[in-house]
C-alpha cells in the first residue's frame, strides 16, 4: 500500500538521533543511508518540501556517566562526539536538511513548551517511582523482564533481559506521565493504516497494546541526573531523556522553512531496539498533547558479526571510514542497501563489501558507461538521438533490452517505495547485465570496422540510453556515482527527476560531458 507523499507534499522524513557515549559506526550509517535514499527518491518524484532531519542525542544518565569517565566537561564531551557523527554522514553522503542536537536552546524552548502542554492538559502528575531502570538502554524494566546473572565474580547481576546490560532499582519522587490513559487512543492510530512496518513489527506493538500499559515515569532528581533538561518551574528535576529526546523531531518540524507545515512526520526510521520508544511512547506524548502522531514508523533489523548485534558494548563495530577507505562511499552505500533487507537482520562481510561494491558498480556499470564513452568507440564525444526504431535496428537483441528497459523503471518505483531498495536494485542490476549483453553481442567494434554505420550507431545509441536511465534510478542509491555518471554522458541537471528515469526518444545528438573513468 502506498504511505508515501506525493508530487508537491511535504514529506518529513528521520533517522533516530544518535546518542553521543560511543564512535559512529555502521549500523547507525545504515539507518542513515536508508532515510537518505527515501528522501531522495522523494525529492526526485516531486514533493515538495522534503525535510530530511538526523543528529544526535546528548542528555542523559549515560552521556552523563561517559563524558565522566572520559574525564571531560559533558557539553565539550558532547561537541566532540557530535562532530564525528556529523562527519561520517557527511562522507556517507547522507543529505540532511537539519542536524539537531538536543542541547541547543532551540530544542530546550520546545521541550519546555510541549511539557507544558502536557501539564495544562493534566497528563503529568507528581509521584513516587520505584522499580528497576536499566542505564545503558535508558529505560525502565519491570521485575518479569530482567534475569539474575552470575558474574565470573560469583556476585549475582540483575540484567534486562532483552538487552542482558544491568539494570539498578531507583526508588524516588518525581514527575509521571498519565500512559495508562492513552491505551485505547494509541490502538486507534495503530489501526488505522500501515503506521508500523514491516508487520511483523506492528504485531509486536499490537500484542504490547493489548496489556494495560503503566504510567511513565518522565523526569528524574537533579542530584541524580543532573545532564539534561531542567522541568520547567521544578529545577529539583531533570526531564528524563527520552522524552527529551523524541521531541528532537519536533523541533525540527517547528525550524523547517515554514513552521510545522510539515507534521506529521511521514517516515521515522528506527532500528527495532527503540521500537517501543517511538510506537508506543511517541505517539502517546503527542496524542496527549494534541498533535498528529507519526504516519509511518520503518524498522529495521539489526548488522550482526558472527551473530551478535554489532553495538559499541559488544565492542565489534565496524567504523565507516574503514569500509570507505577500503570500498569507497559508494560502495558502502551500495553493499547496505543491497544487502540489508529492513525486515531482517544483515551479516556484515567486508570482502562481501568489496566484491560487490566491484562486480556491480566497478565491472558491471562502469565498464558499460566506459566503454560506450570511449574514444575508440565514441570518437566524437556525442550521445546519439534514439527513438524505439533505434532498438529495431539491433533485431532481437535490441527488442529484447527494449522490453526490458521499458519494464524495469516502474517496477523499481514501486519497490523504493515499499522500502525494498534491495529488489530496486536487483532490477536495475538485471538492466545493466541486459545492457551489457547486449552490446556483447552487437560487438559494436566489428560493426564499425566493417562500415555497418546504421546498426553501429544504433547500438551505441541504445547503450547509451539504457546508461542514462540506470543512472538516473540510482540517484537515491548512489548519489555522486550517479551524478558523475549522468556528467559523463553529458545529461543537463534539469533532466534527472524521475519522470527521465525511462526511454526518452530525442531527434538530436547531445554532447558527452567531461571524461573521467567511471569505477
Ligand atoms: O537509541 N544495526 O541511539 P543509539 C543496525 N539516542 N542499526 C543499528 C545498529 C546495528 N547493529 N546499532 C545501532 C538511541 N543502530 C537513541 C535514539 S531517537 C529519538 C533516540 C541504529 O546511538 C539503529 O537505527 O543507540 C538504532 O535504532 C539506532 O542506531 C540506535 O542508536
Amino acid at each position: 500500500r502506498n504511505f508515501s507523499s506525493k508530487k508537491n507534499e511535504p514529506f518529513f522524513i528521520t533517522t533516530p538521533i544518535f546518542y553521543v557515549n560511543a564512535e559512529p559506526h555502521i549500523g547507525h550509517v545504515y539507518t542513515a543511508v536508508l532515510a537518505d535514499s527515501s528522501a531522495r527518491f522523494h525529492q526526485l518524484i516531486g514533493c515538495n518540501p522534503v525535510v530530511f532531519s538526523t543528529g544526535t542525542d546528548e542528555h542523559g544518565l549515560k552521556i552523563q556517566q561517559a563524558s565522566l569517565q572520559a574525564n571531560k566537561d559533558p557539553s565539550q564531551f558532547c561537541d566532540q562526539v557530535s562532530v564525528l557523527f556529523k562527519n561520517a554522514l557527511d562522507k556517507c553522503e547522507i543529505g540532511y536538511t537539519d542536524y539537531i542536537r538536543t542541547t541547543e536552546i532551540r530544542h530546550k524552548e520546545n521541550v519546555h513548551s510541549f511539557w507544558k502542554i502536557l501539564l495544562d492538559k493534566g497528563y503529568i502528575y507528581k509521584g513516587k517511582y520505584e522499580g528497576w531502570y536499566c542505564t545503558a538502554d535508558e529505560t525502565f524494566v519491570s521485575e518479569d523482564q530482567t534475569t539474575l546473572v552470575k558474574l565470573p565474580d560469583g556476585k549475582e547481576q540483575r540484567v534486562s533481559t532483552e538487552s542482558s546490560r544491568p539494570v539498578e532499582w531507583f526508588s524516588e519522587e518525581n514527575y509521571l506521565f498519565k500512559l495508562s490513559k492513552l491505551r485505547g487512543e494509541l490502538l486507534k492510530w495503530l489501526i488505522s493504516g500501515p503506521v508500523v512496518r514491516p508487520v511483523r513489527h506492528y504485531n509486536l506493538v499490537k500484542s504490547w497494546l493489548e496489556h494495560d500499559l503503566i504510567d511513565l515515569s518522565i523526569s528524574r532528581p537533579r542530584a541524580r541526573l543532573s545532564w539534561g533538561i531542567p522541568v520547567p518551574e521544578d529545577p529539583s528535576q531533570t526531564i528524563y531523556v527520552w522524552l527529551d529526546a523524541l521531541l528532537n523531531y519536533m523541533t525540527v518540524a517547528k525550524h523547517s522553512h515554514s513552521e510545522m507545515n510539515v507534521w506529521p512526520p511521514s517516515i521515522h526510521v528506527i532500528g527495532k531496539d527503540i521500537l517501543k520508544f517511538h510506537s508506543i511512547y511517541w505517539p502517546a506524548f503527542l496524542l496527549a498533547a494534541g498533535f498528529d502522531p507519526p504516519k509511518c514508523l520503518l524498522v529495521h533489523g539489526h548488522w550482526m558479526v558472527n551473530e551478535q548485534k554489532m553495538s559499541k558494548t559488544t565492542g565489534n563495530v565496524v567504523s565507516p571510514q574503514t569500509c570507505i577507505d577500503i570500498a569507497t562511499a559508494t560502495g558502502l552505500r551500495y553493499f547496505l542497501l543491497h544487502e540489508g533487507v529492513p525486515a531482517s537482520d544483515g551479516n556484515f562481510s567486508m570482502t562481501r563489501l568489496v566484491r560487490i561494491a566491484n562486480s556491480d558498480l566497478a565491472d558491471g556499470l562502469g565498464n558499460l558507461v566506459n566503454r560506450c564513452c570511449g574514444k575508440s568507440l565514441n570518437p566524437l564525444q556525442t550521445r546519439l538521438a534514439v527513438s524505439p526504431s533505434s532498438f529495431e535496428v539491433c533485431g532481437s537483441p535490441g527488442l529484447e533490452l527494449l522490453d526490458l528497459l521499458r519494464r524495469t523503471p516502474d517496477i523499481v518505483y514501486e519497490e523504493y517505495l515499499q522500502w525494498n531498495f534491495y529488489k530496486g536494485i536487483d532490477q536495475i542490476m538485471a538492466l545493466v547485465r541486459g545492457a551489457n549483453g547486449f552490446f556483447n553481442t552487437m560487438e559494436p567494434w566489428k560493426l564499425k570496422k566493417e562500415g555497418q554505420m546504421d546498426t553501429f550507431n544504433a547500438t551505441m545509441a541504445v547503450t547509451m540510453e539504457t546508461a542514462r536511465v540506470v543512472g538516473t534510478l540510482l540517484q537515491p542509491i548512489v548519489p555522486s556515482y550517479s551524478e558523475r555518471l549522468l556528467d559523463k554522458l553529458g545529461v543537463p541537471r534539469e533532466n534527472r527527476g524521475w519522470d527521465f528515469a525511462r526511454l526518452q526518444s530525442s531527434t538530436a545528438d547531445a554532447s558527452l560531458g567531461v571524461q573521467e573513468t567511471l569505477r
